[in-house]
């Protein structure tokens, strides 16, 4: 068993495995430490990664990036519109009201969900670790930004789900790369914790977060982000710029034209990391459009100025993070700034005036996510040992619980697990009814929640279940946020004093009760949870003074997930990723016949000229000499694209007019 992180950018994934000497990142089918978060269509099978952002040039209306953008969002968001622009093929509303992304593959028209999107993605992934590691792997750890809901939380186990993966927790990349920097740290001193703001700016979204570190712990104090402010929106400035410049010079709108706008911003990304090293930067590209070249030229000050609004945008997760963490900027023993959007000078510059300290790069930029995920993964994984190391993490939004009569934890405000409460975290609540009831959960704050987030969590359904003679009964309902910071409620069970009388009989166990925080450890079977439709009558003979014996019941409990996927549509995705891999495989495997039968010919070839030349006879050489030209034709004409089983039967048909027995 092995234990991998994975961080999967907007932009990158990266994957790291724990090794005997340490974490190693995985290098790619092309050599390289990250790998692009691209599913690119092109006519026969899906190319992915590396290949697939080098595909996609030719398969513009097929190809697909920055998923992860779009995990859990509504195709009516308004921010949502604005991505979608910039996907290439048709996109509409699911009847849930998520995204659904159209695109042609194999001469049909086929429709996948952001989250389809990326299960492939980690699918590719995991085939790429398994390959590496010559093993299958499941148990993962995988990278997420902190300020994901619920929703897009599930989204991510739902993909892994298809993908064949188990995470044993998703881990908020801020908290990852913190757990990368403190665990191998050892010099904090006697002088109490040390406070250290980890800011991330990858290609979408700035994260930030206050971590404290003590010997043998670390405590994450607040998250803050900037959800929508990333390297791709450096890009955009000089995208625009030269846009705009163009139409004026050249008499060129590049926005008129998919792939004139594709290899724009491609060389404005470009130019934008050579202005990470050089002050100034040429711009040139080749018929752009309308059969024109252009030219073009920036300098870093320049691009500064272009850039300033964003610059400014920066330090305000920053001012939030520190403001949540109850701490001043001077507390700060240091700032690490991570993620490769932040290579920009310029970043640098603006942090070093916020925190009156220059910012230090001693993580890995790119890698520190991925290695932390796998960190997280061995020390949770029962087959490693980890030195004793607590992670302490605290949940980004409010989340409250109402019932039918009201919000619950009234005394709270409605709010039952706070903005900067620790998770895992146990909620348990004693209700008083005498029939089925509801519950919703939800983000008590909207405030907290990026623009336009709706604050539905899910709705529950809490029995059948009865009182006799309509009297009320003590339900006890559990409510964990979990380890990836999942809100669920996944038990209610009656409590009764006396169960002697009960109508239904069931298997029960006895339970000291009045605790609030109940033990993990303990499970309830009985019958009611496949038989949900049965009634269960209580009897409510009241107790007669001596209570010594309190008893439990389970109560069948319905969670619905706003927008979440349902069981059937996550074993119809899993179907539909099982036929396009199969599909996937063929076409490879299909290629390798045709390159097996290519080179037998050339082979062949050659050794007639050389190690046949003198077993054969004149007759026989040319008779091989011919067999092989004819098969070199048809490859050429006719067999440019056909089937595996027409490749190795043909395969077959020159092996045997070329290699009679004797010439073995
Ligand atoms: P996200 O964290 O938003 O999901 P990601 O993790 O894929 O995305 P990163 O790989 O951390 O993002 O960063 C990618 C961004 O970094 C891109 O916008 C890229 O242009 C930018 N970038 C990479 N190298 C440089 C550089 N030398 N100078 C400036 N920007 C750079
Ligand atoms: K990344
Ligand atoms: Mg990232």
């Amino acid at each position: 068993m092995s234990v991998v992180g994975f961080d999967i950018g907007n932009e990158n994934c990266v994957i790291a495995v724990v090794r005997q000497r340490g974490i190693d990142v995985l290098l790619n089918y092309e050599s390289k430490r990250e790998t692009p978060a691209v599913v690119c269509f092109s006519e026969k099978q899906r190319i992915l990664g590396s290949a697939g952002a080098a595909s996609a040039m030719m398969h513009i209306k097929s190809t697909i990036s920055q998923i992860k953008r779009l995990i859990g969002r509504k195709f009516a968001d308004p921010d949502v519109k604005k991505e979608l622009k910039m996907l290439p093929g048709k996109t509409s509303e699911g009847q849930d009201g998520g995204i659904l992304i159209h695109l042609k593959y194999s001469g049909e028209i086929h429709v996948f969900t952001p989250v389809q999107f990326l299960s492939m993605l980690f699918a590719h992934l995991k085939t790429m670790t398994e390959n590496d590691l010559e093993m299958p792997i499941s148990d993962c750890v995988i990278g997420i930004p902190s300020y994901f809901t619920d929703l897009q939380r599930r989204a991510y186990l739902d993909a892994a789900k298809i993908a064949g993966l188990q995470p044993l927790r998703l881990i908020h990349d801020c908290t990852a790369t913190a757990l990368s920097y403190g665990m191998y740290k050892t010099d904090f001193g006697s002088a109490g914790p040390a406070y250290v703001a980890f800011i991330d700016i990858g290609h979408c979204d700035t994260q930030v977060c206050i971590a404290s570190f003590e010997f043998g712990k670390m405590e994450i104090l607040s998250h803050a982000f900037d959800r929508s402010l990333g390297g791709r929106d450096f890009d955009e400035v000089i995208f625009s710029h030269f846009a705009a410049k163009f139409k004026e010079e050249y008499h060129i709108d590049v926005y008129s034209k998919t792939k004139a706008c594709f290899r724009l911003r491609a060389a404005c990304e470009k130019l934008k990391k050579v202005l990470s090293a050089n002050l100034e930067a040429p711009l040139n590209i080749e018929c752009l459009m309308d059969g024109k070249d252009v030219k073009g030229f920036i300098t870093r000050e320049e691009f500064e100025k272009l850039a300033s609004g964003l610059l400014e945008r920066v330090s305000i997760p920053c001012h939030r993070a520190l403001t949540d963490a109850n701490l001043t900027a001077e507390k700060i023993s240091s700032v690490e700034l991570v993620g490769s959007g932040s290579r920009i000078p310029a970043i640098s510059t603006s942090l070093t005036s916020l925190f009156k300290r220059e910012p230090s790069r001693q993580l890995n930029a790119s890698e520190c996510v991925a290695r932390g995920c796998a960190l997280q993964c061995a020390m949770l994984s029962p087959v490693y040992r980890v030195r004793e190391y607590e992670v302490k993490d605290v949940i980004p939004f409010s989340i409250g619980l109402s019932s039918d009569e009201g919000p619950v934890a009234v005394r709270s405000n409605g709010v039952l697990f706070p903005r900067g409460q620790p998770f895992p975290s146990v909620k348990v609540i004693t209700f008083q009814r005498s029939n089925l009831f509801h519950l919703e959960a939800f983000y008590a704050n909207p405030d907290e929640l990026p623009p336009r987030t709706s604050p539905k969590i899910s709705c529950v359904t809490i029995g059948p279940f009865h009182g006799s003679h309509g009297s009320k009964i003590r339900v006890k309902v559990r409510v964990p946020l979990d380890l990836h910071g999942i809100v669920s409620i996944e038990s209610a069970t009656l409590i009764k004093d006396d169960m002697d009388d009960l109508v239904m009989a069931g298997d029960y166990h006895s339970n000291s009760d009045a605790m609030d925080i109940d033990p993990i450890s303990e499970t309830v079977t009985n019958g009611f949870e496949d038989d949900t439709n049965k009634k269960l009558e209580f009897p409510c003979s009241s107790a007669d003074g001596t209570r010594k014996d309190n008893r439990r019941l389970n109560v069948p409990v319905n969670e619905n997930v706003y927008g979440g996927m349902t069981k059937a549509e996550i074993s119809e995705a899993l179907e539909k990723e099982l036929q396009l891999a199969q599909q996937d495989r063929i076409v490879e495997q299909t290629k390798e016949k045709k390159n097996s039968l290519e080179s037998f010919v050339y082979d062949m070839r050659s050794k007639l000229f050389h190690t046949y030349r003198s077993f054969a006879s004149e007759q026989e050489k040319d008779g091989i000499s011919r067999s092989l030209q004819e098969t070199e034709e048809w490859l050429y004409e006719d067999g440019v694209d056909e089937t595996e089983h027409a490749y190795s039967s043909k395969l077959e048909d020159l092996k045997k007019v070329s290699l009679p027995p004797f010439y073995y």
